[in-house]
């Protein structure tokens, strides 16, 4: 009894864990947090909940309570976060849980993952990865550890952009991630390298996905009739390819849900035909995004600025500062900037993604409404602006990626095997092999890594997608650019660190694939690190492998340290 009564009163003297708020409304902006005198310091606690409607909820909170800030910081600046795990045993372990026993007493050296188990990842920074700093595989922080502190330097050529932060427990990625545990990172300075940006108001926003409100609802009579419904080999509503009916996840606009069967849009206000700079990260587990703004029905053009972090006129690539479309593909853990126009007093705007083709063993993610743009005189500007003059950014150090040429070609694919062939519904592995290597499930107890190159080598790896359905390639600490897609040159001007790799329908005579150009030639790519598909259940079911980059030189190392 007295347990019960200290229990409770422990509870009350906590803010409320996960809070979350209602579908239809307003979509609120995250606190944000800013670097002082070239610091950002602050105290973050993960937790978790299971909430009346049944929802595995898992967040980031401040002291106050606030939940998964904005941190904003510049180029050079040290960012200083202490993380407690405050996570609790919800019962609802995915199939890959396994429980630690005696668990090393040094989290940077544990290396076991349990449900309970949390650690963070900077996605798109290029920080080392070293423990402290943003080293995902030993790294593993339990409840009963002190708070435990990340410590590390924006490298002073960080291009300017959104990043992000999130867990990466190798077999619990997918469901903290689902529940909510994710948060936006900005490096400050775009406006300097895109004028177009200048002056302009500014908003985060965060889309995330999780489990569906309504499982069991029928789609809106709204909608055309779908044939009828399949699980994928996640256990996800497969896709039909109409563009229509049950959604693999519901999706959430800086934590509005936005459930189905009906799709209440979230809520936006904003001054009429006002030009905002949307920073929007897709910090789904599974679901890919393809975002459009209607007014009525016509589609309005969207200035694309920056992808995962990085200015698309990045110097050197020669490229024009905005990109214009009217529709955008952003998959699971990409980022994009861009500048949008308010529509004018009376007309209501319509934020929507639209489907996404996932392939015949992939997720459903048929079109939906995310939220609706009013426009009125007395709304409330964004809390952020960009500031209205820059200086331009330092030129960058190293040549264009695409003006270099490759020391060496690699082979990778993305290939599913049922572990039972005879049985449909058998559990999937999922694999990424590199070609010539046996295909296996990512072991975290393994030491070796996949592949091994030294600091310096610029390489191209064609990835192959072997399996039926979409797969997001994502690689940690570097970004790369895309060259060709499915054979075809692209040669995009920029660069990214996550991309839609095509699925394979069984009809062509090849693979679908993508040519990327890797960069290991920042000294603070040196280590040991992921790569792996970021659809957090394939990367949990075992997509992944590691790459060593050995220092080019003792000398090299010693010169890259002195300049931190
Ligand atoms: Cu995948």
């Amino acid at each position: 009894m007295l347990t019960l009564v200290l229990a409770a009163a422990a509870a009350r003297a906590q803010p409320a864990a996960c809070p979350r708020p209602p579908p239809g409304s307003a979509v609120p902006e995250p606190r944000e947090l800013r670097s002082r005198d070239g610091v950002l310091s602050l105290e973050l606690s993960v937790r978790n909940t299971r909430a009346p409607d049944g929802s595995l909820r898992y967040c980031y909170q401040l002291p106050d309570g606030s939940e998964s800030p904005t941190l904003r910081v510049h180029p050079g600046d040290l960012l200083v976060l202490r993380l407690k795990n405050e996570l609790t045993d919800l019962a609802a372990a995915p199939p890959h849980a396994h429980r630690l026993v005696n668990p090393h007493p040094d989290p940077c050296s544990r290396g076991e993952m349990s449900a309970i188990s949390t650690n963070l990842h900077f996605h798109g920074l290029t920080a080392p990865p070293q423990c402290h700093q943003d080293e995902v595989l030993r790294t593993s922080i339990q409840p009963q550890d002190r708070p435990f502190q990340y410590r590390l330097r924006i490298p002073a050529g960080e291009p300017p952009g959104l990043y992000w932060y999130h867990p990466h427990i190798h077999g619990f990625s997918a469901v903290q991630v689902a529940g909510g545990a994710s948060g936006a990172l900005i490096v400050e300075g775009l406006e300097g390298a895109d004028p177009a940006v200048r002056g302009l108001p500014e908003r985060v926003l965060v889309i995330r996905d999780q489990n569906l409100l309504n499982p069991a609802a029928p789609p809106s009579k709204s909608e055309p009739v779908v044939p009828k419904m399949f699980i994928d080999r996640d256990g996800d509503a497969a896709n039909n390819g109409t563009g229509f009916g049950k959604p693999a996840k519901d999706l959430s606009v800086n934590f509005v849900p936005v459930p189905y069967p009906d799709y209440p849009p979230a809520q936006l206000r904003l001054r009429p035909q006002e030009r905002q700079l949307w920073r929007v990260l897709n910090a789904a587990s599974v679901t890919y995004l393809n975002l459009a703004l209607l007014f009525g029905r016509s589609a309005q053009q969207l200035g694309i600025v920056a992808i995962d972090g990085v200015a698309v006129n990045r110097a050197g690539s020669g490229a024009e500062p905005v990109i214009w479309s009217d529709h955008i593909g952003i998959p699971p853990g990409g980022r994009v900037e861009f500048i949008i126009s308010g529509p004018p007093a009376g007309v209501a705007g319509l934020l929507v993604t639209r489907t996404v083709d996932t392939g015949q063993g992939g997720e459903n993610d048929p079109n939906r409404a995310l939220a609706t743009l009013s426009a009125a005189e007395d709304a409330p500007e964004p809390a952020a602006r960009l500031p209205a003059s820059a200086a331009p950014p330092p030129a960058a150090s190293l040549p264009w990626l695409g003006d270099v040429a490759p020391v060496r070609t690699r082979h990778l694919y993305f290939s599913e095997k049922l572990t039972d062939p005879a049985n449909p519904h058998s559990a999937t592995e999922f694999y990424l092999t590199v070609e010539g290597q046996q295909p296996a499930a990512f072991d975290p107890a393994s030491v070796v890594p996949n592949i091994v190159v030294q600091q310096g080598d610029v390489e191209d790896w064609i990835i192959e997608n072997r399996s039926s359905e979409l797969h997001a390639f994502h690689i940690h600490q570097i970004h790369f650019l895309l060259l060709d897609w499915s054979g075809i040159a692209v040669n995009e001007p920029f660069l990214r660190d996550t991309v839609n790799v095509p699925y394979f329908n069984g009809r062509t005579l090849q693979y679908p694939s993508v040519r990327l150009r890797m960069d290991f030639r920042d000294p603070d790519s040196v280590g040991t690190f992921p790569y792996h598909c970021h659809l957090l259940e394939h990367e949990d079911g075992g997509m992944m492998g590691t790459i060593r980059v050995e220092p080019a030189s003792s000398a090299a190392v010693a010169a890259a340290a002195s300049q931190r």
